[in-house]
């Protein structure tokens, strides 16, 4: 590439830069410190257990894998949700965007979700069989209802909680909806990852949550170095 061409891009970026300096980024409480993490298993990663499939084999198989622990080789825990207990003030979720949870191959999919509380997930069945969502919260509503193929069930999360969802017809489909108390919620992707970022300097605890590893905490400080690297490791009870 010639010289001239990349000229364009970098006048471009300082001007837009020093505005974002100077007016936008102070005025919207934009912050530059940002967290980033892992969460692993603590030992030998388990061997991939799996449940057998006792009803509408048809469709739904054989066997199914358990996904209540779901460990790479190189032990990364997928699934765990990670949420700062010391949120920064005015931490309220964005735009809210739709959060959806399938039932696909008689399956929730995906398996844990994250919702602000107030939020709305919609529940939806692209199997061609009858399924049914029943949840029996502590501080939400409870509910149980039968889902037939390609009816969108929302359901409106309005207190923070963890929220375990089954269907009742598959003893094995398990769901869980974390209503979110502020934005700094994540869930752990298959390399077990979270990151958090828009935060301003200081120290920060972490709580870790799995379904079957519970809870811990954790701590990490937002300084100079960015991102802030934080490792958790979590083991059977
Ligand atoms: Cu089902």
């Amino acid at each position: 590439m010639s010289p001239s061409g990349q000229r364009p891009r970098g006048a471009l970026r300082t001007p837009a830069a020093l505005a974002c300096l100077l007016l936008a980024c102070a005025a919207h409480g934009a912050f530059a410190g940002s967290i980033k993490g892992k969460v692993v298993f603590s030992g030998a990663a388990p061997p991939a257990a799996k449940v057998p499939v006792t009803i509408d084999q048809y469709l739904c198989g054989n066997e199914k894998p358990a996904d209540d622990l779901q460990v790479s080789s190189a032990r990364e825990i997928r699934n765990a949700v990670v949420w700062i207990e010391n949120a920064p003030p005015d931490s309220t979720p964005t735009a809210t965007k739709k959060v959806e949870v399938d039932q696909k191959g008689c399956t929730f999919v995906p398996r844990v979700v994250v919702v602000p509380a107030g939020g709305t997930v919609d529940f939806l069945n692209s199997d061609r069989l009858l399924h049914n969502i029943h949840a029996t919260p502590k501080a939400n509503v409870s509910f149980n209802r039968t889902q037939p193929m390609g009816r969108t069930i929302p359901i409106t999360f309005a207190q923070p909680e963890i929220v375990r969802i089954n269907c009742d017809l598959h003893s094995w489909m398990t769901a869980w909806v974390v209503v979110a108390a502020h934005r700094f919620y994540a869930v752990t992707g298959a390399d077990g990852g979270f990151a958090f970022d828009d935060l301003p300097p200081g120290q920060y605890k972490l709580q870790i949550w799995h379904e079957r590893l519970g809870t811990m905490p954790a701590s990490v400080t937002v300084g100079e170095q960015q991102p802030a690297q934080v490792n958790v490791e979590m083991k059977m009870r």
